[in-house]
């Protein structure tokens, strides 16, 4: 649903633009800091090449010239959907390009965001101070979303704290605008096509009020951050008045978030996720999503629960994000979940933990390499290009941290006396830099 904002980003129930795998690949992540929401837009990844041919300033020129005849042809499907075409009319008649959007779509962060200081951004104390105070002044609202949906109610208010900080950050920029804009200029837009269809549904048929319909520029509006279509599949009125109003109706913004979770195969009964300590002899290979075991398994290799607690009878993956010296946590199905509202790691994880803190949790009990740098973009294309040279990885050149990277990292870090757990850092690339 959404999209988020690594460097800056987040949204539940956008896109995240910004996120992805954080500590590999930090690209992407915005918080509510600026809401910005690279919501899940499902191409963008924060290592696209800054420069798609629709991105030229010639072809975006040549876009924004036709822009009246793009939006007065996208009537004809309006109608096809059931809007008035006076009622399209006039809710588009005067519209203009936001051109400042095609700016913010294709920004490239300068330098990567370590996943703990995207943590520590996003569970910051004051969000958990005031997500307690929230969680207990709307307690019967999210009691009864937790027997509607069945879904953690404690994930509900953090995804509401982060996506908007608890709606105070909900974006403004007129979402028929915003989404009108990339219908018809740039690299998306097939997708923002849909986006703009159905946000100018959701104004004729008076969910929203054109004046309250305000967003991130990549259109991902209200409370929790839903982008048009979202909304459209998945908000629920909950306060029983007629209308899914996912601006100013609290209830309905966080029960349409808590379907999103229900319908995107939320587990009832278990966390996202459990921290845990992985043995001294841990194969880093198995620390990936596509390595799935049950909590007895784990255990069995030596992976043991934090603070000697019993793993409950789970079946997940795990998440090393910084690494060897970093934290790990065993996910479940449910943290899968949460990606699917913006795909970063880092995101999820905060999602995660701050429930958890507004729940009366404490910090992890594992600690950052907090001395470490992570890679920039640059340094990522570099690093792979030296591996490259050393004969262990013949993949793309890219900067993305992908799996064959990781795993021609973890082969020189096994030749060179560091532990193999492909967490790429400024020092194995200052090693490999030395070498001849
Ligand atoms: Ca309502």
């Amino acid at each position: 649903m959404k999209a988020f904002a690594f460097f800056v980003r987040v949204s539940a129930v956008a896109a995240c633009a910004a996120v992805s795998a954080c500590a590999s690949d930090p690209a992407t992540t915005q918080s509510a800091v600026e809401p910005i929401r690279a919501p899940q837009l499902p191409g963008k990844q924060a290592n696209e090449p800054a420069r798609h041919p629709a991105m030229t300033p010639q072809a975006i020129s040549a876009d924004a010239a036709n822009f009246r005849q793009c939006i007065s042809s996208l009537g004809a499907q309006a109608t096809q959907r059931g809007i008035p075409q006076a009622v399209y009319n006039r809710e588009t008649h005067d519209l203009d390009p936001d051109m400042k959007i095609l700016e913010l779509m294709d920004r490239q962060p300068e330098f990567a965001k370590a996943v703990w200081d995207y943590i520590d951004q996003l569970v910051a104390e004051r969000r958990i101070t005031q997500g307690r105070e929230l969680f207990a002044q709307n307690r019967a609202i999210f009691q009864r979303i937790e027997r509607t949906y069945g879904i953690d109610p404690y994930v509900v208010a953090a995804i509401w704290g982060i996506e908007s900080n608890f709606g105070a950050n909900r974006g403004d920029r007129d979402v028929i605008r915003s989404t009108g804009t990339l219908a018809c200029i740039g690299r998306r837009q097939e997708f923002f096509r849909a986006e703009f269809l159905a946000a100018v549904e959701i104004v004729a048929r008076g969910d929203i009020q054109r004046e309250r319909f305000k967003g991130s520029w990549a259109g991902a509006f209200g409370q929790t951050q839903f982008m048009p279509t979202t909304f459209k599949r998945l908000a629920v009125d909950f306060n029983g008045d007629g209308r899914r109003d996912l601006v100013d109706t609290v209830p309905d913004a966080l029960a349409s978030t808590a379907n999103n979770l229900s319908k995107n195969g939320w587990q009832r009964g278990i966390s996202w996720g459990y921290e845990v300590k992985l043995p001294r002899n841990f194969n880093y290979a198995q620390a990936s999503r596509n390595v799935k075991k049950s909590a007895q398994e784990w255990t069995s290799l030596g992976v043991r629960r934090v603070r000697n607690e019993a793993l409950p009878n789970v079946h997940g993956y795990i998440l090393a994000p910084a690494g060897a010296r970093g934290p790990a946590f065993l996910m479940t199905r449910n943290f899968e979940v949460i990606l699917r509202y913006n795909p970063a790691d880092a995101y999820a994880l905060a999602i995660g933990h701050l429930a958890d803190r507004i729940r009366g949790g404490g910090p992890f009990e594992g600690d950052w390499p907090r001395g470490e740098q992570v890679l920039s973009r640059a340094e990522r294309v570099e690093l792979q290009e030296r591996l490259s040279a050393l004969g262990l990885y013949n993949g793309a050149i890219d900067g993305k941290l992908d799996e064959q990277t990781r795993a021609a990292l973890a082969a020189y870090q096994r030749r060179n006396g560091f532990t193999p757990d492909s967490f790429a850092t400024a020092s194995v690339l200052e090693r490999m830099r030395q070498e001849r």
